[in-house]
């Protein structure tokens, strides 16, 4: 199975310049919010040490050469995310969809603060912020996928005639979320059929952190307020999508 990554964040943090200088890809780029609708698609190579003795091998995807494994891995670059998405603002749910079949996301974040949640130029906004959006944005999504039928769901599994986690993982099936990673979320935070609202959006939190784990580009650093706002961004890791596009 292949394993894909999604390219995520609020408008104009860079992420199509990001999918362009990982995949050598020509998405179009612009200064304002909301350039990229449909999303953008890419291969990145992941390079590694080829587990065969015999050179050069024959892998069923991507090349070996001198026994450096090269492994495609596909990108996809969605639009950008607003606070509100998972209840329709902006692109909505659209580009949430877009990012179902992704395995892990990176999050491309604007570390220069010079433009606000909805990708509009300012000054000193803080990323920090943007974080914690997209964490709960992702986190909303996946509750709401789980109470369109919880009354349902609820009674049934009440009444034995499934597993309640058996039930939620096939909900969350077109998430890639495998029952496993339902079922450790749930014992995890003993997620039962009372829970409410707020234990729904627990275990969608959970589900989250085990099936679309993230690492967060702090992109823009060769602007100058990068610097300090990068040390605001615990586990970031700085780039200037831009410069290295432009490097490539
Ligand atoms: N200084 C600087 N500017 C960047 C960098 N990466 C992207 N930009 C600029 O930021 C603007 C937005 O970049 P895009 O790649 O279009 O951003 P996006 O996140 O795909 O935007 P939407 O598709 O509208 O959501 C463009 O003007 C880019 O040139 C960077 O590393 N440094
Ligand atoms: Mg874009």
């Amino acid at each position: 199975m292949t394993f894909k990554i999604g390219i995520v964040g609020k408008p104009s943090s860079g992420k199509s310049t990001f999918l362009n200088a990982a995949c050598l890809t020509d998405a179009k780029t612009a200064p304002h919010p909301f350039t990229t609708i449909k999303p953008n698609l890419g291969t990145a190579w992941l390079r590694a040490e080829c587990p065969h003795a015999e050179r050069p091998c024959k892998p069923r995807a991507g090349k070996c050469v001198d026994g450096i494994r090269l492994i495609p891995v596909p990108l996809v670059d969605v639009a950008g995310l607003v606070p509100g998405a998972h209840a329709g603002k902006g692109m909505g749910n659209q580009f949430l969809s877009d990012l179902a079949d992704a395995d892990a996301l990176v999050h491309v974040v604007d570390a220069s603060g010079r433009t606000d949640a909805e990708g509009q130029p300012t000054k000193g906004h803080d990323p920090a912020g943007d974080v914690r959006f997209l964490e709960d944005e992702l986190d909303w999504w996946i509750a709401g996928i789980i109470k369109k039928d919880w009354a349902v769901t609820r009674r049934k599994a009440e009444l034995k005639a499934f597993k309640l986690e058996a039930e939620v993982a096939r909900q969350l099936s077109g998430l890639r979320v495998s029952p496993e990673q339902v079922e450790a979320a749930m014992k995890k935070i003993g997620f039962t059929t009372s829970a409410d609202d707020s234990k729904i959006l627990e275990l969608a939190r959970e589900v989250r952190v085990l099936s679309k784990p993230i690492v967060i580009a702090a992109n823009k650093c060769d602007l100058p307020e990068a610097r300090a706002n990068v040390a605001k961004l615990p586990g970031a890791v700085p780039c200037s999508a831009e410069a290295e596009y432009a490097l490539r």
